[in-house]
C-alpha cells in the first residue's frame, strides 16, 4: 500500500517537472551527503564538540580564528576529495530540458558547478573564496590543507561564506526570490529548511502558486504542506523524477 502511494507521488512529481516551463530548485547539505560531505544538523553535524551555530559566526571567528579556520580547513579537505553524485547530475539533466531553470543552493561546496549545472545561485557563498576581514578583498584559494591566511594588507582572511547574523549577497538573493516567485515547480532537496531567509523561499513559492516537490530522507516542517513529498536519498530519487 505504502509502495503504491510512493509510486503515485513519484509519478506526480515526475509529471509536474515534465510539464513545467519554469523550474526553481533549492538545495541544502543533504544533496551532498551521498558525496561524503556531512550535513549540519543531526549527529553528523557535530565537529569535535561544537555545533555549526557555534562556529559559523563572525563572533566565533573573531574570538577563536584558529578553531573556526580548522573546521573550514577540514571541510575544504573533504570537499576537495569529494565528487558530485547522481543527485547533482540529475539536476544538470533537468536544466537541459527546462526552458527557465534556476538552481539556488545553500551549499558552499561548489559541487553543482563541478557536476555541470550552469545557472547556480550560491546564496551562502563559496568555501573556495577567502575574504579579507580588513579591506574586504576577495580571492579564490584552492589549496588544501591551508593554514590561516593573511591578506597582502595584513588583515586576517576568512572564508567568503555567509555566517549567522550576516546578510546574503543582495543581487543573488533578489534573483533567487524572483526565480521562486515565477516558477511553475519549486523543487526543494536535502534541506532541513530551518535557516532563514532561505527557508522562507518555501512559503514564498506556495503563495506564488508554484507546485512544490520535496526530496528528503526525513520529514521536515514543510512536508505536509507540499504537493509531493518524496522520502528518500536525493541520489536515488532525483534521477527518477528529473
Ligand atoms: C538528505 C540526505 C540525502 C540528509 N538525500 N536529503 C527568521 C526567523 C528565524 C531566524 C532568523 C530569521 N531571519 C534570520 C534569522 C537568523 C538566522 C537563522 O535562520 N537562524 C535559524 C537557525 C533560526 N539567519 C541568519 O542569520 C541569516 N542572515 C540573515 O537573515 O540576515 C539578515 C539579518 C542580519 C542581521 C541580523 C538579523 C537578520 C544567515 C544565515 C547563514 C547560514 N549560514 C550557514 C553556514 C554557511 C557557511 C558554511 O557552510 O559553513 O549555512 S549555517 C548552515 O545552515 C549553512 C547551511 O547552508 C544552512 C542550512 O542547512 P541545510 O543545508 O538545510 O542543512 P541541514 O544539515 O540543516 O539539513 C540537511 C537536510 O538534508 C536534513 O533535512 C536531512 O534530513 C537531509 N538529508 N541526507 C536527501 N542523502
Ligand atoms: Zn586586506
Amino acid at each position: 500500500m505504502k509502495e503504491q502511494m510512493d509510486q503515485r507521488i513519484l509519478e506526480g512529481a515526475r509529471d509536474a517537472l515534465r510539464s513545467a516551463r519554469s523550474v526553481a530548485v533549492l538545495t541544502g547539505a543533504g544533496i551532498s551527503a551521498e558525496s561524503g560531505i556531512p550535513t549540519f544538523r543531526g549527529a553528523a553535524g557535530l565537529w569535535k564538540q561544537f555545533r555549526p551555530e557555534e562556529l559559523a559566526t563572525a563572533e566565533a571567528f573573531a574570538g577563536q580564528p584558529e578553531l573556526v579556520w580548522e573546521w573550514y580547513d577540514w571541510r575544504r579537505s573533504l570537499i576537495a576529495r569529494a565528487e558530485p553524485n547522481a543527485g547533482h547530475y540529475a539536476l544538470v539533466e533537468l536544466e537541459r530540458r527546462v526552458s527557465k531553470f534556476t538552481l539556488i543552493t545553500q551549499n558552499v561546496d561548489g559541487l553543482h558547478r563541478r557536476a555541470g549545472s550552469k545557472h547556480v545561485l550560491e546564496i551562502h557563498g563559496t568555501i573556495w573564496n577567502l575574504r579579507c576581514t580588513r579591506c574586504r578583498r576577495e580571492w579564490t584559494e584552492m589549496r588544501v590543507p591551508l593554514p590561516l591566511q593573511r591578506c597582502e594588507c595584513g588583515g586576517i582572511a576568512r572564508p567568503a561564506v555567509v555566517w549567522f547574523g550576516e546578510t546574503l549577497p543582495a543581487r543573488v538573493w533578489e534573483e533567487a526570490q524572483g526565480a521562486v516567485k515565477s516558477c511553475d515547480v519549486f523543487l526543494v532537496v536535502g534541506t532541513s529548511a530551518v535557516v532563514y531567509p532561505a527557508a522562507g523561499l518555501v512559503p514564498l513559492a506556495r503563495s506564488a502558486g508554484a507546485r512544490i516537490v520535496e526530496v528528503n530522507i526525513e520529514p521536515t516542517a514543510y512536508s505536509d504542506a507540499v504537493a509531493y513529498a518524496l522520502n528518500g536519498p536525493a541520489g536515488e530519487v532525483l534521477p527518477q523524477i528529473c
